[in-house]
C-alpha cells in the first residue's frame, strides 16, 4: 500500500468527555471527523506507541462502528503501526480491550501498547443516535487527562493526516491474520476471538467450580440481561458454557448495531425486562423470580446487581465486594492492597475501609484516576455509584467482573447451606451489611439534555453560595427543619498521590453535620445539551433505622437540594429524567 498524505483543518468540539469522545454518528460522519480526532491521537502519544508498534481496534458493535475500524486499520498502517488487533466482528467489552492489551501475545510474540475503543458506552446506538471513541494506554487503561488534554490541543491545530487509501477493507468476521507490505515494511491485522482472554483471565480470579456449584442448585436462579451490548459476546461462554447456567437466563444477549432501539444502560428505569423478571417492575409476576439477576450497559463495562425482588444501590455493591472478597474471591486471598470511590459514591466503602483498616482514595468520576492507584500497588478494589464496579485485574471497570464477584460471595455464603430450606440472599447480604457498617441512603437525579446555558448558570449559582456557609444554612432552615447544617462546601479538586497532577472543579460539594451529602456535577459523556447530575446521600447507623425506603428516607434533602439549587427556575424542569 501506499502512504497518503491529506489536508484538513480543525473541526469544533473534539474535546474527549470523561470518557472519550462522544457525539451522534451524523457528527463522526462529516468529512475527516473521525480522521482528525484519530489523527490528533497518534500525534499525541510518544513515537514507538505508534511507528512498528501493535494497537487495538474494537468496540460495543454499535452502528458505525464497521466503517470506523476500516478507516482506523488505513490511518494506523499510513502512520507506521506494524500490527492491529481487531476483535472478531469488531466486538470487544471495553474491559475484554483492557484485558487484551495487558495479557494477549500474539503468534509472533506481539503485545499490544494501546487501544482505540468504540463505543459511547450506555448511550443509544443506530443511525440517529451516537458513536464515540477513546484511547486506552499500554497499562489497558483510560488516557489520563495529560494525553486527552493533548489529543483536544492537537484536534484544533490540526492540518493533515495520513491514510493508506489502496488497503483493501479486511474482512474483520473471520479470524486470522492478514498481512500488507508497505513502504515502512510489512503491516498486519489480525483478527481473533473477542471472548478469549477474557474468559481465561476470569478463570484465574474467581473459582469457577464453586459458582458452578451455586448455579446448579436447583434452589438458584439467575437472570442476566446484556440489553442487546457486546456483554452478549462473553455471556453465553461464561455462564452457559462455563458455569452451567441456562440458555433461558441469558436476556437480550444478542449484540446489536442499535440495541435493539433501547438505551443500553443497566439501570432501573432502562433495564426494563429484567426489572420485570426480578419482580420490582409495576407489572410485577406475583409468583417465583430469580434469586439474582444482572444487566450490563452497552461496552459491558457497568453492571446492575439485582437479587429477588432487591435493588443493590452501585455504592453499596463496591462497599460489600470489599468487605467479601478475601474470603470469597481467590484473586484476593492475600488481602486488598487498598480500595478507591470515585467522589460522589456514596461513603459505605469508606466505612468497610475505615473496619478492616485498608488505604482509601477518594478520586473524581471517572475511571481513569483509578488507574495510576493500581498502577502503584495501592488499590485493588474500586467503584463508581453509576453502576461501575472493578479490579486491579485490569484498568476499566467490568460489568461481567462484578456479577461473578457476587455469584463467588452468593456461592461463599451458601457453601453449607446449597442444598438448605432456603439460600442466604442477595437481600440478606446486604441487610447483613448494613447491620454491620450502617447505611448509606443513596439517590441519583439526572436532568437530562436540559439547556447547556441555563446547567452553566444553575452552578455558577452554587458555587457563589458556597461563599457563605451562614446565608446557605439559612436557606436550608427556611426549608426543612428536619435537615442538619452545612458544614463544608466546596468545589472537589483532586491531586494524584502518585503523578502529583491536580483535577480542578470535578463537582460541588455541600457535606453536613450528620455526614450528609448533595453534590452537583455536569455530565461529560452526553452528546447534547447539557445533563446534571444531583447526587444525595445520607448515613444511617442505627440499626432500627436502616430499613426505610430510600426515597422516603431522602426526601427532606432532596427537596432541600432541589430548592436551594433553585432547579425547576433554572432549568425549566419539575421532574428529573432518570432517578437511580
Ligand atoms: C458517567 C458516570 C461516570 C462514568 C462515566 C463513564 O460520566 O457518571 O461515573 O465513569 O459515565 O462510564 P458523566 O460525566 O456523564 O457523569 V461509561 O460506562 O459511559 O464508559
Ligand atoms: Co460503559
Amino acid at each position: 500500500f501506499k502512504v497518503n498524505r491529506k489536508e484538513t483543518a480543525p473541526i469544533d468540539g473534539q474535546k474527549p468527555g470523561t470518557s472519550g469522545l462522544r457525539k451522534k454518528v451524523v457528527v463522526f460522519k462529516q468529512p475527516n471527523y473521525l480522521h482528525n480526532f484519530v489523527q490528533s491521537t497518534f500525534n499525541a502519544l510518544a513515537t514507538d506507541k505508534v511507528k512498528g508498534a501493535t494497537i487495538v481496534v474494537s468496540g460495543d458493535g454499535r452502528y458505525f462502528s464497521k466503517d470506523a475500524i476500516q478507516i482506523i486499520v488505513k490511518m494506523a498502517a499510513a502512520n507506521g503501526v506494524r500490527r492491529v488487533w481487531v476483535g472478531k466482528d469488531g466486538l470487544l467489552s471495553t474491559p475484554a480491550v483492557s484485558a487484551v492489551i495487558r495479557e494477549r501475545v500474539g503468534a509472533d510474540g506481539s503485545k499490544a501498547s494501546g487501544a482505540f475503543i468504540l463505543t459511547a458506552s450506555h448511550n443509544p446506538g443506530g443511525p440517529h443516535e451516537d458513536f464515540g471513541i477513546k484511547y486506552n494506554m499500554e497499562n489497558g487503561g483510560p488516557a489520563p487527562e495529560a494525553i486527552t488534554d493533548k489529543i483536544y490541543a492537537n484536534t484544533k491545530t490540526i492540518k493533515e493526516y495520513f491514510i493508506a487509501e489502496d488497503l483493501p477493507d479486511v474482512d474483520i468476521s473471520t479470524i486470522g491474520v492478514t498481512s500488507f507490505s508497505g513502504p515502512e515494511g510489512n503491516f498486519d491485522v489480525d483478527v481473533f476471538d473477542s471472548a478469549e482472554d477474557y474468559v481465561k483471565l476470569m478463570k484465574t480470579i474467581f473459582d469457577f467450580q464453586s459458582i458452578q456449584k451455586l448455579l446448579s442448585s436447583p434452589k438458584f436462579s439467575f437472570c442476566y440481561d446484556a440489553l442487546h451490548g457486546v456483554a452478549g459476546a462473553y455471556a453465553n461462554r461464561i455462564f452457559v458454557e462455563e458455569l452451567g447456567a441456562k440458555e433461558s437466563s441469558l436476556i437480550n444477549c444478542t449484540p446489536k448495531e442499535d440495541f435493539g432501539g433501547g438505551h443500553p444502560d443497566p439501570n432501573l428505569t432502562y433495564a426494563k425486562e429484567l426489572v420485570a423478571r426480578m419482580g420490582l417492575g409495576k407489572s410485577s409476576p406475583q409468583g417465583e423470580v430469580p434469586e439474582f439477576g444482572a444487566a450490563a450497559d452497552g461496552d459491558a463495562d457497568r453492571n446492575m446487581i439485582l437479587g429477588k425482588r432487591f435493588f443493590v444501590t452501585p455504592s453499596d455493591s463496591v462497599a460489600i465486594i470489599a468487605a467479601n472478597a478475601v474470603q470469597a474471591i481467590p484473586y484476593f486471598a492475600s488481602g486488598l492492597k487498598g480500595v478507591a470511590r470515585s467522589m460522589p459514591t456514596s461513603a459505605a466503602l469508606d466505612v468497610v475501609a475505615k473496619n478492616l483498616n485498608l488505604k482509601f482514595f477518594e478520586v473524581p468520576t471517572g475511571w481513569k484516576f483509578f488507574g495510576n492507584l493500581m498502577d502503584a500497588g495501592l488499590c485493588s478494589v474500586c467503584g463508581e455509584e453509576s453502576f461501575g464496579t472493578g479490579s486491579d485485574h485490569i484498568r476499566e471497570k467490568d460489568g461481567i467482573w462484578a456479577v461473578l464477584a457476587w455469584l463467588s460471595i452468593l456461592a461463599f455464603k451458601n457453601k453449607d447451606n446449597i442444598n438448605g430450606e432456603s439460600l442466604v440472599s442477595v437481600e440478606d447480604i446486604v441487610r447483613q451489611h448494613w447491620a454491620t457498617y450502617g447505611r448509606h441512603y443513596y439517590t441519583r437525579y439526572d436532568y437530562e439534555n436540559v439547556d447547556a446555558a441555563a446547567a452553566k448558570e444553575l452552578m455558577a449559582n452554587l458555587v457563589k453560595l458556597q461563599a457563605s456557609l451562614p446565608e446557605v444554612n439559612k436557606i436550608i432552615s427556611g426549608i426543612r427543619s428536619d435537615v442538619s447544617n452545612v458544614v463544608e462546601a466546596d468545589e472537589f479538586e483532586y491531586k494524584d498521590p502518585v503523578d502529583g497532577s491536580v483535577s480542578k472543579h470535578q463537582g460541588i460539594r455541600y457535606l453536613f453535620a450528620d455526614g450528609s451529602r448533595l453534590v452537583f456535577r455536569l455530565s461529560g459523556t452526553g452528546s447534547e445539551g447539557a445533563t446534571i447530575r444531583l447526587y444525595i446521600e445520607q448515613y444511617e447507623k442505627d440499626s432500627s433505622n436502616i430499613g426505610r425506603d430510600s426515597q422516603d428516607a431522602l426526601a427532606p434533602l432532596v427537596d432541600v437540594a432541589l430548592k436551594l439549587s433553585k432547579m425547576q427556575e433554572f432549568t425549566g424542569r419539575s421532574a428529573p429524567t432518570v432517578i437511580t
